[in-house]
């Protein structure tokens, strides 16, 4: 094809029919005589605009003006007219289809238009570079409500003004893969939210400093986002009558704990400890013994320490402040960075083998000593928690060495469960000094940012926690602007052609179903002490065969169809993971150590294993379990309040700006099921009143005799006197349906008669006196 030649394409005409999306009113002749712009997809799946210049059977001729390639082509579809090139809402496109909205995002993009709308549904494109759509000036414009393009501003505003009217609990739920910006757009929505209801309780100036510190604690450097979130937080925000801030509740999610001990090539494990290496002042560095980075073998076996244009040592400044704002006393603060120390100095902790039977004993080197003393501990009682594990021998109590294995189990073991208690401990102590006075219900606003997505080449156990989350909140998703929304339409018995959405039901089916779900076998495995990974996924292969979602894979792989794409999941360290067992030495340890802190987490679990042990359920310990149980918890709260949903969209896998790789959006696009939204808020009805409602507020007009004694003809008749076009609204049984834009209509009429009444009536006392 020559630039500006016309190329008769093969394009079968059942391809274009109209049948192909009822909604998209666009009609092939129509297209043809008309000599319409169409998108045809090239062979390399990139769309490009053309002309019809004439059709014969199914063969068509398109002219195109873009491309010198050859290329062979196999469908097309309408484009849009000029003047609707980079429309706010999707809802505003003549043609609603893929290519369409792909440009139409493109061409925001390009323009530093980050946010559009597609219908309810806020669209985030991360830019990946600073725009200038924030801070003082824009918050301001958006609360004064001079400006209604979509931003993240906006949804905070609505939901704040829907949470005033309606005094129900509102959430922001922002979802969307690994880097795409959900952690950037929660803590922009916080900032809104903070101007508009700061002021009275001082609270605010805190809650925002807590990203600071959760982020140095709970994000890392991935392959994917370089400031990774590896736990899930839901902050509840509270107000007072007035609409004030006055407290703010922090809920935190499993936190990838095996990060502390093993990384991958190119990534990096939790910042804080880059930062504390980097920035701890002289004297703490001596305290802490500490030495960079690099010498610690936890932090150095990722070939990956530092991440383009960040500065760790600026960082630890900042979280310092931020420890101080949220009140952490600074002899805790210590501590903290005491067990961080001593987690680094743990990974440096080595063992030599005494015997032929490969059991070890820990070196006697500056590592072990330092660990000690960060701990607060005796030196040889932790050498002999590390290298042995005490046996029960009729009466008597013996000590059983440990093989290099198993002790290094032991060591890394006690490493997370220090770190994951310490993050634990951090939650806590940001709760309390966000502490919500008198808090009531109906009044508050959750934001919702979890970990997204993730699919890599090798995916474990974390990731398969991280899909399950998304593809929950996926469901959370589906039900509120396809299920529930078709369901009332349905219900109330109005005429209405059904959309299609894609459920992800059968999904969660293959990861909850019990007794044969991917969780439940997780578990039944878990309690066999000889079950292997390769066992499990024997089992998986054997149980879960018949799931469409679900594909075994050679070795002990599996494959599952995520909403999000499939993702291959590697069983090795699956049940091991799961187990995560509680070691009665290690808490033992914590309990004898001088830190205070460490007392406490030793107290805390303890109070666990003991409520465990007296469980009926046996596997209330497992790590899948328990984030089951937590999930649940959060979407029931999350049921119990109007959401707002914002989907943040990943324009590119490299991190970088300017670069809009059209089938990376696509896929994110499909997945969650964008142009279905589009089509549904388009040909739905977003606007909803009883017939009790709609007859006091605009049955005035009808004179008493026709008042019915069915509510469905009255509203009939009230909407007839008022001259609506039938085709803008619905009559169902218990309520009536506007379309978009015709409660201002009504509104407008209703004004146009009450004034011809009272003027009546000015006339009539007129002619009286
Ligand atoms: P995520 O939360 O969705 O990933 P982040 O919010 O951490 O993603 O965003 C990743 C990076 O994209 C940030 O570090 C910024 O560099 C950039 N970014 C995102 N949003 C914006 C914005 N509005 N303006 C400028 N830059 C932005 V994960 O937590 O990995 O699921 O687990
Ligand atoms: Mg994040």
């Amino acid at each position: 094809v020559k630039r500006g030649e016309a190329e008769v394409m093969k394009v079968s005409t059942a391809q274009m029919s109209p049948a192909k999306n009822p909604h998209d009113l666009y009609n092939v002749d129509y297209l043809f005589r008309e000599k319409h712009r169409v998108w045809c997809r090239f062979a390399n799946g990139q769309w490009h605009l053309g002309k019809i210049q004439s059709t014969s059977g199914d063969i068509v001729c398109v002219m195109l003006s873009s491309t010198d390639e050859v290329i062979s082509m196999d469908e097309i579809f309408p484009a849009n007219p000029d003047i609707l090139e980079g429309v706010e809402d999707l809802i505003q496109l003549s043609y609603l289809n893929e290519p369409s909205v792909l440009y139409n995002f493109r061409v925001r993009y390009s323009q530093d238009l980050i946010y559009s709308k597609a219908g309810p549904v806020l669209i985030a494109v991360n830019p990946f570079k600073n725009v200038q759509i924030y801070g003082k000036e824009f918050l301001s414009t958006y609360q004064n409500k001079a400006l209604d393009a979509p931003h993240v501003y906006a949804v905070a505003d609505a939901a704040y003004d829907e949470m005033m009217r309606e005094e129900k609990n509102q959430s922001i739920i922002i979802s969307g893969e690994s880097g795409a910006g959900k952690t950037e757009t929660a803590k922009y929505a916080m900032q809104y939210l903070e101007a508009l209801g700061g002021g009275s309780f001082g609270v605010e100036n805190e809650f925002l400093k807590t990203n600071c510190i959760l982020e140095a604690f709970g994000n890392a450097k991935t392959l994917r986002n370089d400031n990774s979130s590896r736990f899930g937080k839901l902050m509840e925000i509270h107000f007072s009558a007035k609409g004030k801030i006055c407290g703010a509740k922090l809920e935190t999610f499993t936190l990838c704990q095996s990060r502390v001990v093993q990384l991958c090539n190119g990534e990096r494990s939790y910042h804080v400890f880059y930062e504390l290496c980097a920035g701890a002042p002289q004297i703490l560095k001596e305290r802490l013994k500490l030495k960079a980075a690099s010498e610690y073998n936890y932090l150095n076996q990722s070939n990956c320490l530092t991440i383009d244009r960040i500065n760790d040592a600026q960082k630890f400044h900042k979280l310092m402040k931020a420890f101080n704002i949220v009140q952490i006393p600074q002899e805790y603060q210590e501590r903290a960075f005491a067990l961080l120390a001593a987690v680094l100095w743990l990974g440096n902790v080595s063992f030599k083998v005494v015997d032929n039977e490969n059991y070890v004993e820990v070196v006697a080197d500056e590592a072990v000593t330092n660990v000690a003393m960060l701990m607060g501990c005796n030196a040889k009682d932790l050498m002999v928690v590390l290298s042995t594990c005490k046996l029960q021998a009729g009466r008597d109590c013996i000590a059983k060495r440990l093989t290099l294995r198993q002790a290094t189990d032991m060591r890394d073991s006690l490493a997370k469960t220090i770190y994951a208690s310490l993050f634990n401990w951090l939650v806590e102590q940001i709760n309390i000094s966000l502490e919500v006075g008198n808090s009531r219900t109906g009044r508050s606003i959750s934001i919702l940012d979890i970990y997204g997505f993730e699919s890599y080449k090798n995916n474990s156990f974390e990731q398969f926690c991280i899909n399950y989350a998304n593809e929950r909140l996926q469901q959370h998703f589906n039900r509120h602007l396809f299920k529930l929304e078709q369901e009332e339409y349905e219900g109330d018995g109005i005429d209405w052609t059904r959309v299609e959405f894609k459920d992800n039901q059968e999904c969660l089916n293959l990861i909850e179903k019990k007794p044969i779900g991917l969780v439940s076998l997780l578990d039944e495995e878990s309690k066999f002490p000889t079950a292997t990974d390769t066992t499990f996924a024997n089992k998986l292969n054997q149980h879960l065969r018949t799931n469409s979602c679900f594909k075994g894979e050679r070795g002990q792989g599996f494959r599952v169809s995520h909403y999000a794409g499939e993702v291959v999941y590697d069983t090795n360290g699956f049940l091991e993971k799961n187990r995560d067992p509680l070691h009665v030495d290690l808490i033992q340890l914590l309990s004898s150590s001088k830190c205070q802190l460490l007392n406490q987490f030793s107290t805390k679990m303890q109070h666990k294993s003991l409520k465990s042990a007296t469980s009926l359920d046996s596997m209330n310990q497992s790590v899948i379990t328990k984030f089951k149980g937590q999930l649940f918890k959060l979407m029931k709260k999350l049921e119990d309040t109007t959401p707002h949903f914002i989907r943040c969209i990943k324009p590119n896998s490299k991190q970088l700006p300017g670069l809009y790789d059209e089938n990376h959006v696509l896929q994110q696009l499909r997945s969650c099921g964008v142009l279905e939204i589009v089509r549904i808020s388009r040909s739905g009805y977003p606007t909803r009143l009883t017939h009790q409602e709609l007859a006091v507020r605009y049955g005035f007009i009808l004179l008493a005799t026709k008042f019915s004694q069915d509510p469905l003809s009255t509203s009939n008749a009230i909407l007839k006197q008022y001259n609506l076009p039938p085709e803008m609204y619905q009559v169902g049984y218990r309520k009536i349906y506007l379309r978009t834009g015709l409660i201002g209509v009504l509104e407008e009429r209703k004004k146009y008669v009450l004034c011809g009444i009272l003027g009546l009536q000015k006339k009539f006392r007129g002619y009286q006196t």
